[in-house]
């Protein structure tokens, strides 16, 4: 079983050498597709971490800090191609590990590749001003990486959000250390093989894997991190931003949403049924991004839900290669979103099917559509995280802002209307960090700054508003005579 070339033996990277648990322990991983565990990972202690930590300095202070952005971008250029080179490969492990079904695997790799060329590219990009002051002074500002940065990342899409936080934190030279999730973290570690062998010098890419509660809280707590990144649970968001608080440290945290795609009476419905139903099926609904709200306008109340539950229908969760949605990553997962669809308290309107092909212990469940589904209540609250959308019926616009608005999330919104004012209105009155006008989550986004407000987290990743993140100012005066 972990004899299988493509699985990474139980290892952490640390400063360029792939080591045990200090500790010696191992935890297995589970394949979603079938429930059975298939590989093991290191099961870290707060003395990996530590030594990830110091890695990193002392990459930072020498072989890594000492490259130009120039070559810090073309090393991850190097690196671009070499995933491109291994997608395959890479998707297949994805699969196994996360569940995903490979076309989703086949795009996250595509969109990793990318960010580490749209990062490695924009490398020697970002610089500081010269700024006009006093007459007999010269004010500069220069652009300087934090040091060593923290990357904590879910198990959701584990190589887009390392591409997105590892490869702008490395654009911008600082040094890193990666804690991927428990549940997912194969293809990172398989990264981290890749990196070292494209000529990164040790230490500025260290992987450490194990329990969020042990590794990761060393990880966030550490004295030797000068910025943490933080993609996961609003609750664990709270916990890091207080460690980062402690520490005195900026930090970004993405922390999921309840995003809603607002239809109105003159939308093109045609256009926007597949988009909504994908926008909640893809990945399982197990994206933080994920459309889990459709808010609709009375007037199209019938026909749209109508459009969408024979959308629903003919969806099935299965194992197949072409299937559109794949198992839920954890039997703890399965369990929470069949909770919230037992409990729910409106009306069903659709469900789709597992696939007779599914083996009984893979986390598969079918998705659902309810409606109409009170704004206030749990299912149009709470993040499910899985493929569950909740309809709900409006009047009029300053109607649809307020419901839209209505939850403590805040990440992501979607607008259907043809009308160009209200596309302006809707996209100014929406309190989110991102907002879509007839379309959804398009093309990817890794160009796209990404991020929320209040419980969706603060700070912006992905695009190039991430390299001012993963780097800070600082002001010279020089006076002359
Ligand atoms: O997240 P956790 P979970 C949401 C989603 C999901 C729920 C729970 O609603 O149903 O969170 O998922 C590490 N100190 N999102 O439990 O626990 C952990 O090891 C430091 C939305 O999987 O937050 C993993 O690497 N780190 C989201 C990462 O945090 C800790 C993606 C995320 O795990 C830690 C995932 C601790 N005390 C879940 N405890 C999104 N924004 O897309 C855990 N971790």
């Amino acid at each position: 079983m972990l004899h299988d070339p493509i699985l990474p033996p139980p290892r952490n990277l640390i400063g360029g050498a792939w080591r045990p648990a200090a500790s010696g322990r191992e935890m297995p991983m589970i394949s979603p597709l079938d429930g059975r565990p298939f590989a093991a990972i290191a099961d870290s202690g707060p003395e990996d971490v530590d030594a990830a930590i110091r890695a990193a300095r002392t990459a930072f202070e020498g072989d890594w800090g000492r490259l130009t952005a120039a070559e810090r971008g073309r090393l991850m250029l190097r690196l671009a191609l070499r995933i491109e080179a291994e997608a395959e490969t890479l998707a297949q492990l994805e699969t196994r590990d996360n569940g995903k079904p490979i076309a989703q695997s086949r795009a996250d790799m595509a969109a990793l590749a990318r960010y580490f060329e749209y990062y490695g590219g924009a490398a020697d990009k970002l610089h500081g001003e010269v700024i006009p002051f006093l007459n007999g002074h010269d004010a500069i500002s220069l652009r300087e990486p934090h040091g060593v940065t923290g990357h904590i990342i879910p198990w959701n899409y584990p190589v887009q959000i390392f591409g997105r936080s590892v490869g702008a934190a490395l654009a911008m030279g600082n040094a890193t250390v990666t804690k991927p999730a428990e549940d997912a973290c194969l293809t990172i570690l398989r990264l981290g093989a890749l990196a070292a062998e494209t000529g990164f010098p040790p230490g500025a890419i260290n992987i450490v894997t194990g329990r969020g509660a042990v590794a990761g809280r060393a990880l966030s707590e550490h004295p030797g991190v000068d910025f943490i990144s933080f993609t996961g649970s609003p609750q664990v968001g709270q916990a890091i931003g207080i460690a980062a608080a402690r520490n005195h440290i900026p930090c970004t945290l993405e922390l999921g949403g309840k995003s809603p795609q607002i239809v109105f009476d003159d939308a093109d419905l045609e256009a926007a049924a597949p988009v909504i139903v994908g926008a909640i099926v893809q990945n399982g609904g197990q994206t933080c991004s994920a459309g889990s709200r459709v808010l609709i306008q009375r007037g199209i109340w019938d026909r749209l839900t109508a459009m969408l539950a024979e959308r629903f229908r003919s969806v099935e969760a299965g194992p197949a290669e072409g299937a559109l949605l794949g198992p839920l990553i954890s039997a703890r997962q399965k369990a929470r979103v069949e909770g919230y669809i037992a409990g729910a308290a409106a009306p069903l309107i659709a469900r789709g099917a597992i696939a007779g092909d599914a083996p009984a212990t893979g986390f598969y469940v079918a998705p659902a559509l309810f409606g109409p589904v009170d704004p206030a209540s749990p299912l149009a609250q709470e993040e499910i995280f899985g493929p569950v959308l909740a309809a709900i019926p409006f009047d009029t616009e300053a109607e649809a802002v307020a419901i839209a608005n209505g939850t403590e999330y805040g990440l992501v919104a979607g607008i259907w209307t043809r009308d160009g004012d209200r596309q302006a209105r809707m996209a100014r009155a929406m309190r989110c960090g991102q907002v879509f006008i007839n379309a959804y989550g398009a093309g990817g986004g890794i160009e796209l700054p990404f991020g929320g407000l209040r419980r969706s987290g603060h700070g912006r990743e992905k695009g190039f508003a991430a390299l001012y993140e993963f780097s800070r100012l600082k002001t010279v005066v020089h006076r002359f005579a």
